[in-house]
């Protein structure tokens, strides 16, 4: 009986906080329902383009109409984490339809590793097709295991993708240059590395590691699993990522920068050996603007540029699978931030977009009790 005395507790406790809650802002609407969507973003048309994790890209309308698959994509690592992720415009998909999206991509033996590919959006409206399809990044080296692909992208002002790569659950690797996973990553849009990034030297300073070319991606490193980047309104860089048990992180992102994991994180392994505190240690690492525990285990970020929502332009805005909600953070101009407000959605949110109008477009997670809807987010009436 005691176990239930206490849950029946716990429930009265829960009302009472849902009782001074604030009201919700939005009037939300269901407009579609998917397979384990993944990632949406906005056509010039005012379309979206949805990933589902299986493997599926579809463009879908602002009333939830949906085309058939986009076909001409390669086979996804379907499992764990992994399948089909991110989805972007390229900066002048105007002129040249080229689209870019990351998947799970299966390796020798058991081994997989994000992948980067584009392509060029065509096909009519109903039956649309990708063409020239290329990979232009690969996570390296492919490692076993299902997690931590991180694989979120991002076009900044000048025209360069910034790929967030996770740790692949490895842990070590996020120190290590030689290899490009747990680290945030600067490229030209075909994949060439810029010459002005921070280690575009390393392997002249540091002769004695391999060849692998991969020195010239890394902007920087330390990151666990990244899974949210957004340029802010000075187009500054902001990752979110989540951390072990405790410390999830946001980051603003510093040229060069080490972000400390594993050596150091506000969480701890989930087998209960402690990572010292950031500041507890080294002083090389940067710390975060915000570390989060309990967590809120943060699957993507946006920054608000519309006027819909009176008051948040300018705020970042996490999607939280934990939280099951967005999370409204205020960023500093010196690179801190705190944050200022959590609306429940009461599911796992994995996605938080903003719309041509300046609503917001969130797609739920499919697991658990999350349903995989597509919900448009609006202010709530008076
Ligand atoms: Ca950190
Ligand atoms: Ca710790």
């Amino acid at each position: 009986m005691m176990p239930r005395l206490i849950s029946a507790l716990c429930c009265m406790l829960c009302a009472a906080q849902l009782a001074t809650a604030q009201p919700s802002p939005f009037q939300v609407e269901s407009i579609a329902d998917f397979d384990e969507p993944w990632a949406l973003t906005f056509l010039p048309d005012g379309r979206m383009l949805v990933t589902e994790k299986k493997g599926n890209l579809l463009i879908v309308s602002q009333e939830g109409d949906k085309s058939s698959p986009v076909a001409g994509l390669p086979d996804v690592d379907y499992g764990g984490q992994g399948g089909l992720g991110d989805v972007a415009l390229h900066p002048d998909f105007a002129n040249n339809r080229m689209i870019y999206f990351s998947y799970a991509e299966a390796g020798e033996g058991a081994t997989r590793g994000a992948a980067v590919a584009r392509g060029i959006l065509a096909g009519s409206d109903d039956r649309p097709a990708l063409e020239g399809v290329e990979v232009i990044w690969r996570q390296y080296p492919k490692v076993l295991g299902r997690g931590h692909y991180g694989h979120r992208l991002l076009f900044d002002d000048a025209g360069y993708l910034w790929i967030s790569s996770g740790d692949r659950q490895k842990f070590t690797p996020a120190q290590d240059m030689q290899t490009n996973l747990g680290k945030v990553l600067r490229l030209h849009d075909d994949g060439r590395l810029p010459d002005d990034n921070p280690f575009a030297n390393y392997r002249r300073d540091n002769p004695q590691v391999d060849e692998e070319a991969i020195y010239g991606e890394i902007w920087s490193l330390g990151h666990r699993n990244p899974l949210g980047m957004t340029a802010d309104l000075q187009g500054r860089l902001w990752v979110i990522e989540m951390g072990p048990a405790g410390g999830d992180e946001l980051n603003f992102i510093r040229r060069g920068a080490n972000y400390g994991y594993p050596v150091v994180s506000n969480g701890d392994h989930y087998d209960g050996r402690e990572i010292p505190d950031h500041g507890t240690t080294r002083d090389d690492f940067t710390p975060p603007a915000i570390s989060w525990t309990p967590v809120i285990s943060p699957a993507h970020l946006m920054v608000y540029r519309g006027t819909l929502f009176d008051q948040w332009r300018g705020n970042a805005l996490a999607a939280g699978l934990s939280a099951k909600g967005i999370v409204r953070i205020a960023l500093g101009e010196d690179g801190g931030a705190r944050e200022v407000a959590r609306y429940p959605l009461n599911a796992r949110i994995r996605s938080v977009v903003e719309g041509p109008a300046g609503a917001l477009w969130v797609l739920e997670d499919e697991r658990y009790d999350s349903r995989g809807r597509l919900l448009r987010l609006t202010p709530a009436e008076d």
